[in-house]
């Protein structure tokens, strides 16, 4: 059975009027797990643009703070989509090597798959494969599906 893709959680009735009137989890597929709704975006997009989406349907890129989190997502990638690999929201623009989620806010889980992030030619974005639930770092500027995030209502 689809989910209805509406996220209600957040700032208050101005969303509530924009969720009612519009889906929250545009050209996706929600799903929800622990406290958190995801919306798995096949649609390819470069790391700034798929972010852009995200916050557009009042999410974020998904933060895989947890190996529950990650599990998570890697599952639903395999369960629902035919997709080998998505952008999180894990960057180390702003400092190279220095890896943080889009909110700013810190995670001890890491689940990078080995000999990464390497930094190869200069990457900066995260993805997540969705056959071995490890991340690797990618030129934020390929085109990738994505997921993203938001509170359970
Ligand atoms: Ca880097
Ligand atoms: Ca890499």
């Amino acid at each position: 059975m689809r989910r209805g893709c509406q996220w209600l959680g957040g700032r208050a009735g101005e969303h509530r009027r924009a969720a009612a009137a519009a889906s929250r989890c545009s050209g996706g597929r929600a799903f929800d797990a622990g406290t958190t709704s995801y919306c798995l975006n096949a649609t390819e997009r470069s790391f700034a643009e798929a972010k852009r989406a995200c916050t557009a349907d009042d999410g974020q890129l998904a933060e895989l703070k947890t190996i529950e989190d990650n599990r998570a997502v890697r599952e639903a990638m395999a369960s629902r989509f035919a997709v080998g690999r998505m952008w999180i929201g894990l960057t180390d623009v702003a400092e190279e090597g220095n890896w943080s989620w889009v909110s700013g806010s810190p995670s001890a889980f890491e689940a990078w798959a080995p000999s990464e992030p390497n930094d190869f030619g200069g990457e900066d974005c995260a993805q997540l494969f969705g056959d071995s639930w490890t991340w690797n770092d990618l030129d934020c500027n390929v085109r990738l599906p994505s997921v993203c995030e938001s509170p359970k209502r």
